[in-house]
Formats: structure tokens, C-alpha cells, sequence
């Protein structure tokens, strides 16, 4: 299994890591654009050297309740990285769903759009459409500011199965090839910790919609739920986490701890082929 996406055809027969990159100006700097992207630009020269196979950079945060950030914002903070990091020899991920950070984020050069609202924004779809970037179609219920509120489900499986069946089926009638697009059940979007879970123990069956799978689970609540321990603690969690999501058939995996990944997921490889 591969996935093409823009520079690079990516090698699906291992597990990948991808490492998150937040471009978002720290409360103790005087928010000025260089300290904002040179400091993210070198955490992400550091997740390379720790063994990252993707970059995920993303300007707007999209958990629970997060303030959302202005489209000019958002474009000031990661399209300079993306410009720094285009040389960094593995794929970049545009972490939006914003048709216009798409837009320059493509220019910019990335390789992949990860797309939490799966290209349900107006134009979104004639943009990726028009390139050759890879494209991660995201499940969610409901919308970032209010998804946790009170979600529902009768089938968390076949719901999230469902969904993302249909934005792939919008994705390939706007022109944009199957070996180009990864799925993504949508950890911590719109979901109870049981529907998390319950996700997580089926994953599998996802891989049924022929395509690889992407897992986000790092740091999320849902483990903090399991383990009970706040975000800075849930390290260990994570890791079991993603040896879980591999195990049951994720092709990629979005983190903040590449190093201790990239360890745990070489012991399942190592253990799967022999
Ligand atoms: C994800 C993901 C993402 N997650 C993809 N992109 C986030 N493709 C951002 C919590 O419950 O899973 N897949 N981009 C971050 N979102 C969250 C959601 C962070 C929930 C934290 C929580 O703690």
C-alpha cells in the first residue's frame, strides 16, 4: 500500500509517524511572527531528527472548545514554516480545513491536506482536486466549539464508516485518485469516551473502505479518562495507544512524542513479521 502525495509516493507497508507541529505564538513571547516560526520550525527540524516520516503543521487548534483563529492569522503562522520546512526531505501536512490555507498551503509546497471537516467547506474539494497533495478525510460529529456537548450515536462504527464512505465518494467524483487519500475516524470529535473506545477495539473493520487509515490519539482526553491523568501525563498512554491503532490496522499515526512512537511501533513491526 502507498500514498500519493505531492513530492512523494509514501511507502505504506510499515507504519508511519506523524509528527505534530502547533504554530501558535506562546503567551510569554510578545507574539511576534519570527519567535512564532523560528520555534516551530525547530521543534519540527527535531521531530524529523527523532524519526518522523510526515510533518502535520497546523495554526488553528481544533479540540474541544478552541477559539477559532482568523483566517489572516492563521495563513501568517504556518505558511512561513511551510516555506522553512519544504526542504526538510519527508512530507508536509497542512493541518486546515480553511479553503484559502489550503490554497497557499499548496503553493507553500506541502505535500498533504489534513482536513478534520473532510473537504465539506465550499470550494475545498476543486482545490486538492486541482493538485497532486495527499488528503486526509476526517470524521466528526458536529463542530469543534460545541462537538462535546452532547454526542450521539446509534452506531459510532457504522456511522463513522458511513460518513467517511460518502466524503470519499465526493472526493473521487471531484476528481481526486483513491491512492491519493487516507481516513480518519476522528478520536476526541464529536465523542464520549465510550464511542472513542469502541472505535478503537473495531478499528479494523474501517480498513474495509479499502483505503490506509490515520489515528489521532495523542494526549486526547479519552485516554486522560482511562488513565486518569492530566495532558502533560499522558505520554505513556499515548504510546500504548498507537502499538493499539497499528496493531488493529492504522497506517498512520499523528503525535507529539515521535522518538518513544517510533521505538514502540518498530517492536510491532519487528513482531509482526516474524
Ligand atoms: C486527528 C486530529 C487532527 N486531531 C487528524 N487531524 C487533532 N487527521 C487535530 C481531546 O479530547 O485525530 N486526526 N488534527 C486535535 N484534536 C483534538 C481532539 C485534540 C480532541 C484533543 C482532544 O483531548
Amino acid at each position: 500500500m502507498h500514498l500519493s502525495c505531492g513530492r512523494f509516493e509514501l511507502d505504506l507497508s510499515t507504519p508511519r509517524v506523524m509528527g505534530i507541529v502547533n504554530v501558535t505564538p506562546d503567551s510569554f513571547s510578545d507574539g511576534g511572527k519570527f519567535n512564532t516560526t523560528d520555534k516551530a520550525v525547530a521543534h519540527a527540524m527535531e521531530l524529523v531528527e527523532q524519526g518522523a516520516d510526515i510533518l502535520d503543521i497546523g495554526g488553528e487548534s481544533t479540540r474541544p472548545g478552541a477559539t477559532p483563529v482568523p483566517l489572516d492569522e492563521e495563513l501568517n503562522r504556518v505558511i512561513p514554516v511551510i516555506k522553512a520546512l519544504v526542504k526538510a526531505g519527508i512530507p508536509l501536512s497542512i493541518d486546515t480545513y480553511k479553503p484559502e490555507v489550503m490554497c497557499a498551503a499548496i503553493d507553500a509546497g506541502v505535500d498533504i491536506v489534513n482536513d478534520v471537516c473532510a473537504l465539506q467547506e465550499d470550494g475545498a474539494l476543486e482545490i486538492v482536486a486541482a493538485s497532486k497533495v495527499g488528503l486526509c478525510l476526517m470524521h466528526m460529529q458536529g463542530r469543534p466549539q460545541t462537538m462535546q456537548a452532547d454526542p450521539q450515536y446509534q452506531d459510532v462504527v457504522n456511522e463513522v464508516a458511513d460518513f467517511l464512505a460518502a466524503r470519499l465518494k465526493a472526493a473521487e467524483q471531484a476528481g481526486i485518485a483513491r491512492g491519493r487519500i487516507v481516513l480518519d475516524p476522528g478520536f476526541g470529535f464529536g465523542k464520549r469516551t465510550s464511542h472513542n473506545l469502541t472505535l478503537l477495539n473495531h478499528l479494523s473493520s474501517l480498513q474495509s473502505l479499502g483505503l490506509p487509515l490515520l489515528v489521532g490519539l495523542s494526549r486526547k482526553s479519552v485516554l486522560g479518562q482511562v488513565v486518569g491523568l492530566s495532558v502533560d501525563e499522558r505520554i505513556h498512554a499515548s504510546i500504548a495507544a498507537s502499538v493499539v491503532s497499528v496493531m488493529k490496522g492504522a497506517n498512520i499515526v499523528r503525535v507529539h512524542d515521535v522518538k518513544p512512537t517510533v521505538d514502540a511501533l518498530k517492536i510491532v513491526s519487528a513482531a509482526i513479521q516474524n
